[in-house]
């Protein structure tokens, strides 16, 4: 799997595809050399555990961004534009990429431009050309979706084409994950590694360090179905993501230093696990008896450390969590740690690949406790994802927020025979009442596995 390379399919497009094409073209004046197409992701299983070092199980959408580009020789200027009109228009010199956000969110081309500088910083200057780019997508934003991932993938791979950069497929995902840092999240890769691992017709169990992705069988009588809360979080807004990765680092230093091993160079549970030589279950009696807190205030932290709140900031905490003083170390290692467990168990049965009564329970259940640890421990659900939780009891065979949470949606794993049914209670009992009247087949619907990336000529 190394070597393999993102595809160049010959192709025609359709439907809306062809809408961008000719916006392309009439914007521009001449047609596309290329497109790329980078989908966006649900999360079956392994919240919040990616950037701890601990598989996940993600499988890739239909929801997509699309990309139409030309490269020219005339000049090293990149002018983008969103099919949608809403989004801004940008232009920059490829020299000289810079990428400050400020204020709230980060604006929608500091995504791309994430994905352009991974490129640039992985290619000698001279391969770099001009680029004419338009941008759409059908991926819910701020939704668990990985829509922001999809963006940046998709602009690495179109900067990656235009410029002769070889496709490997883990080599970008990699680049992905490091560049889309650039926009202030320290997320741990599990987006960018399905929008370029994934195949048609499976999950992936997607490990780390070395980046692996392996082939997970869905069990046939089961659909999942992706509903929308209606909240949304764009997760460089807030400090709520880096603060639970900062967090997860704390309790895995503090639980270094209590073990005597260098915990200034330790920065996840699962770089501890390693050096512990324990398994998960005994992490967790370690969690137990070291993190016996229920929370722990900067000068705990700084005292279980012994060292000096400047350090602090240079070994464990990024710009956006300085401030912080309340860290709660025990719940957030203990979600982690059983989380890694429940991938294990959720990848075994899919594995066992049998599709009976039993298994299909086994796989909700394990879904259902994510959900109350995500919510319990982790803190990061929604009341509006909870009450989808709660009003699928019966009907799915397990539900869970999906993705980074704190709004956004929920999988669920639904008998093949009730998904409509569960459809049409959810738009009665849940959309009803917060007034979704139209546009449901964006909101509630089934999905199954797709491919990843790819770039596609006319
Ligand atoms: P997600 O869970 O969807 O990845 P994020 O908050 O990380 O949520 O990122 C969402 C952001 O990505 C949006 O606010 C927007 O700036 C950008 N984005 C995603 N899709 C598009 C698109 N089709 N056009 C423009 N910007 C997009
Ligand atoms: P979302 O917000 O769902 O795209 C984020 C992180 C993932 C992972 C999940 C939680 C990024 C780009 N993505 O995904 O790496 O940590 O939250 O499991 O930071």
């Amino acid at each position: 799997m190394a070597d393999e390379k993102v595809p160049i399919r010959y192709s025609t497009l359709t439907g809306a595809q062809i809408q961008v094409g000719a916006a392309f073209t009439s914007l521009f004046g001449r047609d596309p050399d290329f497109y790329a197409r980078v989908p966006g992701r649900v999360n079956l299983i392994g919240e919040h555990i990616d950037y701890c070092g601990y598989g996940v199980c993600p499988m890739a959408l239909n929801q997509h961004i699309f990309i139409a580009a030309f490269v020219t020789d005339s000049d090293r200027t990149l002018e983008l534009r969103n099919f949608d009109a809403k989004y801004e228009k940008y232009r920059c010199d490829l020299n000289d990429i810079e990428i400050t956000v400020e204020g709230k969110a980060p604006h929608w081309y500091q995504y791309f431009l994430c994905g352009v500088k991974g490129v640039l910083e992985a290619l000698p200057m001279e391969n770099v050309k001009g680029l004419r780019v338009m941008v759409s997508g059908n991926v819910p934003q701020g939704a668990g979706l990985s829509s922001s991932s999809a963006l940046v993938s998709a602009a690495a791979l179109t900067a990656a084409y235009a410029f002769g950069m070889p496709l490997h497929k883990e080599k970008l995902a990699q680049l992905c994950a490091n560049s889309e840092r650039y926009i202030g999240t320290q997320g741990g890769g599990m987006d960018q590694a399905i929008a370029f691992l994934a195949t048609d017709g499976c999950a992936k169990l997607i490990e780390f360090d070395p980046l692996k992705a392996t082939d997970v069988r869905l069990p046939k009588g089961a659909v999942f179905v992706i509903a929308h809360s209606m909240t949304n979080l764009n997760k460089a807004a807030t400090g709520d993501f880096n603060c639970r990765v900062v967090e997860c680092r704390l309790a895995a230093q503090i639980m270094a230093k209590r073990r005597g091993l260098d915990w200034a160079q330790l920065k996840r549970l699962g770089e501890l696990q390693k050096a512990l030589q324990l398994d998960l279950q005994e992490m967790i009696a370690l969690v137990e008896t070291v993190l016996d807190k229920e929370s722990y205030t900067k000068v705990d932290v700084l005292s279980e450390l012994d060292t000096a709140a400047e350090q602090l900031e240079v070994t464990s905490l990024t710009p956006n969590t300085k401030h912080i003083d309340c860290f709660k170390l025990k719940q957030r290692a203990l979600h982690v740690f059983n989380e890694a467990l429940r991938v294990r168990k959720f990848y075994e049965t899919c594995q066992k690949g049998s599709g009976d009564d039993d298994s299909l329970a086994t796989l909700g259940t394990l879904m259902s406790e994510s959900h109350d640890s995500l919510r319990d421990l982790y803190e990061c659900s929604h009341p509006q994802l909870d009450r989808i939780v709660t009003l699928s009891k019966g009907l799915t065979l397990g539900t869970r927020l999906t993705g980074a949470g704190w709004g956004g949606c929920t999988v669920s794993l639904v008998a093949p025979d009730n998904v409509h049914r569960y459809v049409e209670f959810l738009k009665e009992n849940f959309y009803a009442p917060l007034g979704v009247k139209s546009d449901f087949e964006d909101i509630v619907f089934p999905t199954f596995p797709e491919w990843g990336a790819q770039i596609l000529l006319c």
